[in-house]
């Protein structure tokens, strides 16, 4: 259809689009023109649900323009293009971010103005698009905004959950799941039912012979599944390049029924298939951190690692090169091991299909992927039982196979007589049942291995990866510490302090180049922009002390320290270790002297996060976090001196509104257990410090900004082993202050005690793996750092400005050129206007 347009008539066609509104007035006519025809409502009963709709599908228009002449330029072009596969993009809301990429906020403000709204009610219209889990998938996220703001020719593959992330619902102090439907009405999505891809599983394997006397596997029988494309724009700050995410929905193939079974009557079963098929993408699973091994989930893997392969070979095929160039024209990243089946499936497309030998394709699937690895935590490395991947994938389990056999071949050569190395090694672990280490076979199909901070980095190669280290040699492996994108985290969460900073650094530019906050620097002694600075800060925290009092009805003083942990809960990430602190301040407290209590600095504790819902002891951490501030939030002899929040339903939304209204924000995993965190560098970013353990990406946080800049306490990570075996076979005593906090606790301060009696037995009985008994006398020395250094406000705020000055090494666009420079050989494409 495309090649019969001549193209005059298509170059006529493109010259004469309808123009995009440029200012308010503008804006408002394509407002009015979507309420009045494509929503088909009245401009009188124009409500705020409906000015969202317009305003976005306003902007929508604007960015497919963008988004067309990015592809078109693209395909003209024909370099080499980025594929991040990634099971989880937690995006947040659209509309704001579209309208400060675009560069027409102002003009949508007066527009909406005009109209009779606020423009924050109309962004508070959107629902969260929230397709992933934490850090993972937000990563996936600002990584997708900064390959658009540097122009890259990149796209996202991912999955269109019909359910995202659950709702989180605080009832009686327990988390409630509820399921998140939001696809309703989103304006962000455009489906595209003539790109599907038709996806088979289960069935069997044959051999057949070729012309040339070799034999090749068929793959047939089993049932096949549909998937449908469905794209989402997504625009760069400050640039016409606008990506592309891909994501693929599932649905039974065939069309709507399979009309014979419906005409022989076999109507329910033809609707049940078709329910089953639309299953695969139905659900996101709420898993953070940990992998349950469910058969549904490795289908999702396929479904969608295959639809992505097929797409992008389809691609590459068009432009007519051989497959000695794939590589040069198609990298892709691996974003965790979710999608190692996709060096299965590249291998398989090019041996079985495309009738490449062996070595040729294997050559070709190395260099084309690059694998990022998240976590050392052993609950969340994927092995998958090696009987399910044979009933659903039999090719692939062969093809396994084959990779093992010619890896172990040259490991053998390498390490002669050594079983136990190969055995270390070797994809399929040789357990009860055999099982297929997702990791190992990442690692063996991609050219580089990174983790995600320096620490994190070091960790993969001494512990879990070591043994792949003597293998390739060091050069396999390398960091690349995670980043944010400063114009979501900065410029949308914190609008006036983002104009504060541009007014001293010479303009917006840091929004593309970070590493210019250096010029605020200057500016910490000066007294005047401090009290600026600071009038923001506490105007962040007024308006987060509102919502705290709309939803849950506590009132907070916006002059006490706000004190602030908000992520996934995990044992790991010691939400435990931050509540029993809370209630050995309140104990300290209540045996003060009303002269002395008068002296004390007064702190609100916010919690935020979701618990996995089978995750039962993380339950069990917010609850307790639930039932302590039951007590003290009423305790009248307290007050405003000490307040504990816990907030539900944490999402991207809420944390752009929790950030910038932090003065100290809590990240204090055991050492050597968080692989990076980045709200660290969120809440940092935004003018808030940290009290943090020397873990992840806080080390590097700390080399940039200063060590007089952060609080670090605890453990190091090369001593938590000692510590445990100390634990396990040695004496085990516990910090007598945490002791009190266990007593207070039993003696039904906060409801039943044995609600709580599992969490405090996890310390003092089973090991205290996470080292809370340990870390504590340390962690509460440094809170009374903590209010002393708060209690001089000048010094406090210069430590905040002198922070963010320092922060620049932080941006994702850092962390992105990196990959591109050091893993995916790609260049942005220079956008010539
Ligand atoms: C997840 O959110 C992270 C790692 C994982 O293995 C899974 Cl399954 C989910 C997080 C890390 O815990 C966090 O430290 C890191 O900052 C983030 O990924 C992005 O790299």
């Amino acid at each position: 259809v495309e090649a019969s347009i001549p193209e005059p008539q298509r170059a006529a066609w493109s010259r004469n689009q309808i123009q995009s509104f440029t200012d308010k007035d503008g804006f408002e006519k394509e407002v009015v023109r979507h309420v009045e025809t494509t929503l088909a409502r009245s401009m009188f009963n124009c409500d705020e649900s409906a000015a969202y709709s317009a305003t976005s599908l306003a902007f929508r228009d604007r960015l497919i323009k963008d988004w067309n002449k990015t592809q078109q330029r693209q395909t003209y072009r024909d370099t080499k293009r980025v594929y991040y596969l990634s099971l989880e993009f937690l995006m947040g809301r659209a509309l704001d971010n579209a309208m400060l990429n675009v560069g027409l906020k102002d003009a949508a403000k007066g527009g909406l103005a005009d109209l009779g709204f606020r423009i924050e009610d109309i962004i508070g219209q959107e629902h969260d698009a929230a397709l992933g889990n934490g850090g993972l998938g937000r990563l996936a996220a600002c990584f997708l905004d900064s390959l658009a703001s540097l122009n890259y020719p990149a796209w996202g593959y991912g999955l269109r959950y019909r359910y995202g992330i659950f709702k989180q619902e605080i009832i009686d102090g327990y988390q409630v799941e509820v399921p998140d439907y939001w696809l309703d009405f989103n304006p962000w999505e455009f489906p595209r039912h003539d790109v599907t891809v038709d996806i088979q599983f289960f069935g069997h394997v044959s051999k057949t012979t070729k012309d040339d006397g070799k034999t090749a596997a068929i793959w047939e029988g089993g049932e096949i599944v549909q998937a449908v494309a469905y794209d989402v724009p997504i625009p760069g700050y400050d640039t016409p390049t606008t990506n592309n995410l891909r994501l693929w929905s599932s649905k039974a193939s065939g069309g709507e029924f399979d009309f014979q079974k419906f005409n022989n009557g076999d109507y329910e079963s033809s609707v049940a298939e078709q329910q089953r098929a639309e299953t695969i993408s139905a659900v996101l699973y709420p898993n953070d951190n940990l992998e349950r091994g469910k058969e549904l989930r490795l289908k999702q893997q396929y479904f969608w690692v295959a639809a992505s392969l097929y797409d992008i070979v389809r691609r590459f095929k068009k432009s007519k090169r051989g497959w000695n160039e794939f590589a040069d024209q198609v990298a892709i990243q691996l974003n965790d091991t979710h999608p190692t089946l996709a060096i299965v499936e590249l291998q398989r497309i090019l041996l079985d299909i495309e009738g490449l030998e062996w070595d040729v394709a294997w050559d070709i699937v190395t260099k084309t992927f690059g694998y990022t690895n998240h976590t050392v935590l052993p609950e969340a490395l994927e092995k998958w039982p090696v009987g399910l991947v044979q009933y659903l994938l039999p090719r692939h389990l062969q093809i396994i196979y084959d990779i093992n056999l010619y890896f172990l071949q040259t490991v053998e050569k390498a390490f002669p007589k050594d079983r136990d190395m190969l055995t270390r090694v070797s994809i399929i672990e040789e357990s009860q049942p055999k099982m297929v280490r997702m990791a190992h076979l990442a690692i063996v199909g991609s050219h580089k291995v990174n983790g995600v901070a320096e620490l994190h980095s070091d960790l993969i190669k001494t512990t879990i990866f070591k043994d792949f280290v003597e293998v390739y040699g060091p050069d396999k492996f390398t960091n690349v510490t995670n980043g944010i994108t400063p114009r979501r985290w900065l410029h949308q969460a914190n609008p006036r302090l983002s104009e504060l900073i541009a007014s001293k650094c010479g303009g917006n530019g840091f929004l593309k180049d970070l590493t210019q906050l250096n010029r605020l620097e200057a500016h910490a002694k000066d007294a005047a922009f401090r009290r600026e600075w600071a009038e923001i800060k506490y105007a962040n925290k007024v308006r987060l002390a509102k919502h705290i009092k709309n939803v849950t009805g506590v009132t907070v003083n916006p002059a006490a320290l706000f004190d602030v942990q908000v992520k996934r809960i995990h044992e790991y990430k010691r939400q435990q270790l931050n509540i029993f602190g809370v209630i050995h301040r309140y104990l300290t407290l209540k045996g003060m002297s009303v002269e002395e209590r008068k002296k004390q600095l007064p702190r609100v504790s916010v919690f935020g996060g979701k618990a996995a819902p089978g995750y039962w002891m993380a339950k069990q951490i917010i609850h307790l976090i639930n039932a302590v501030g039951s007590v003290i939030n009423k305790d009248e002899e307290i007050g405003d001196l000490l307040k504990v929040i816990f907030l539900e339903d944490y999402n991207v939304s809420k944390a752009e509104m929790i950030c910038p209204a932090s003065d100290l924000s809590e990240h204090i995993s055991t050492a050597g257990t968080e692989a990076s965190g980045t709200s660290n560098m969120k809440f940092v970013l935004n003018g808030g410090l940290i009290i943090g353990t020397c873990d992840g990406a806080n080390i590097e946080i700390t080399r940039e900004i200063g060590e007089s800049n952060i609080f670090l306490f605890g453990n190091l990570a090369e001593d938590v082993e000692d510590l445990r075996h100390a634990h396990n076979y040695g004496s085990h005593s516990i910090d007598s202050d945490l002791e009190k906090v266990f007593g207070t606790i039993e003696s039904g301060t906060f409801g039943t005690p044995h609600d709580f009696s599992a969490m405090i037995a996890a310390v003092r009985h089973h090991g205290d793996y996470y080292l809370v008994s340990d870390d504590f006398h340390s962690y509460m020395e440094t809170h009374r750092l903590v209010d002393e250094s708060y209690r001089n406000q000048d010094e406090w705020v210069s430590k905040c400005i002198t922070s963010v000055a320092r922060m620049g090494f932080f941006s994702s666009d850092r962390c992105i050129n990196e990959y591109a420079d050091g893993i995916w050989n790609v260049e942005p494409l220079v956008v010539q206007e």
